[in-house]
């Protein structure tokens, strides 16, 4: 039977073993393992109230204040480890997470618009400002929108200029933004005022001044009582606003089977001894109009397709289209 004197030798041998073991708690682990020792069910603590039971009564009160006494002592001494422990831990984590926040930045360089894709923009920009919307069509068409809706039958000469990349029997890459037109004029009654932007494909031979791929934007004006005079006017209009003054241009007599009468469009830069042609154009033909279901004896309308490349390179001075695609960042930055 425990008396009073063994319950005090007890708690007197827990209490070293305690301050012994909360040293070796050195991490959150150790911690743990040290308080289901101590302070577990099963722990030391419990194993000693377990005796109370056996106390004399007389002696029982005095043991159990003693014994209360050594739990909160565990207990307490168990929580300032853990809240140092931690503290500890923070420190450390602060510590190898620090930032040195006076060494020099990763500096990323910023970006900016592919000179044809700002030029494009500022077309665009013009025209919408004139009132036209703008339309896109698919770059891989069929042989109807890229020849039969534009009055090129099957055996007219004018198609060996154009069918060129073929993808299926009767599918191939758009050579020019033409058929964009179709797809509009099919979907829209008149009147119709739109520009369509995109790439196209041609099996030209590259050269200074053609590419295989290259860019135009079509314009198309379809309403009541539109002539040659209204293209000109609008193409005036809008060369003044993109090159600004100094520039000159020349309207010459061409041929598109979509178009009737058809003009070339020419553009001289302020000194330059030569003429950059900058785009086809004309009066869309009447066969056209019909085949999409408009009167040609109520509407009349203008259609023009220019090069995009050709339009950067007048108003930045580049002389060889072939710039555009060779990737020199030397090129790219100057703009
Ligand atoms: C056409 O493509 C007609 N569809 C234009 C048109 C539209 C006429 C509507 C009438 C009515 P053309 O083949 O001339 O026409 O090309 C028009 C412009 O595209 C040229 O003036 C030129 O600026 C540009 N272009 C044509 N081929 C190339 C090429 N290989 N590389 C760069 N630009 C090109």
């Amino acid at each position: 039977m425990p008396d009073l004197k063994d319950i005090r030798d007890r708690i007197r041998d827990l209490n070293g073993k305690m301050a012994h073991g909360l040293d070796a708690a050195i991490d959150a682990a150790a911690l743990e393992s040290f308080r289901v020792e101590y302070l577990g069910r099963k722990g030391h603590l419990s194993q000693l109230f377990k005796l109370l039971g056996d106390v004399s009564p007389e002696e029982k009160g005095e043991a159990g204040r003693l014994l209360n006494e050594l739990r909160d002592g565990i207990t307490g001494a168990f929580e300032k480890r853990a809240a140092a422990l931690s503290a500890s831990s923070l420190r450390d984590r602060l510590l190898r997470e620090s930032v040195d926040v006076t060494l020099p930045g990763v500096s990323r360089p910023v970006g900016h618009l592919h000179p044809l894709t700002r030029v494009q923009r500022e077309i665009e920009s013009i025209f919408l400002r004139m009132g036209f919307d703008v339309a896109t069509g698919p770059e891989i068409e069929t042989e109807y929108y890229n020849f039969e809706a534009l009055n090129i039958p099957a055996d007219h000469p004018a198609r060996a200029d154009w069918d060129t990349f073929y993808i299926s029997d009767t599918t191939l890459l758009r050579p020019h933004t033409s058929p964009v037109q179709i797809h509009v004029m099919e979907s829209t009654s008149p009147p119709v005022r739109i520009i369509c932007p995109g790439r196209c494909y041609r099996r030209d031979a590259q050269d200074a001044t053609h590419s295989p791929v290259f860019h135009q934007i079509e314009l198309l004006w379809v309403e009541e009582g539109l002539s040659l005079a209204n293209l000109k006017y609008v193409l005036e209009l809008f060369t003044r606003e993109y090159f600004g003054p100094g520039y000159t241009m020349r309207f010459s007599g061409d041929f598109f089977p979509f178009t009737e009468p058809s003009v070339q469009v020419h553009i001289k830069a302020p000194g330059a001894t030569h003429w950059l042609e900058i785009m086809g154009a004309g009066m869309v033909d009447p066969a056209v109009l019909s085949g999409v279901g408009y009167d040609p004896e109520k509407v009349s309308g203008f259609a023009f397709g220019l090069g995009i490349e050709r339009m950067a390179m007048l108003k930045y001075g580049i002389d060889d289209i072939r710039a555009f695609l060779t990737n020199d960042l030397r090129f790219v930055r100057q703009f």
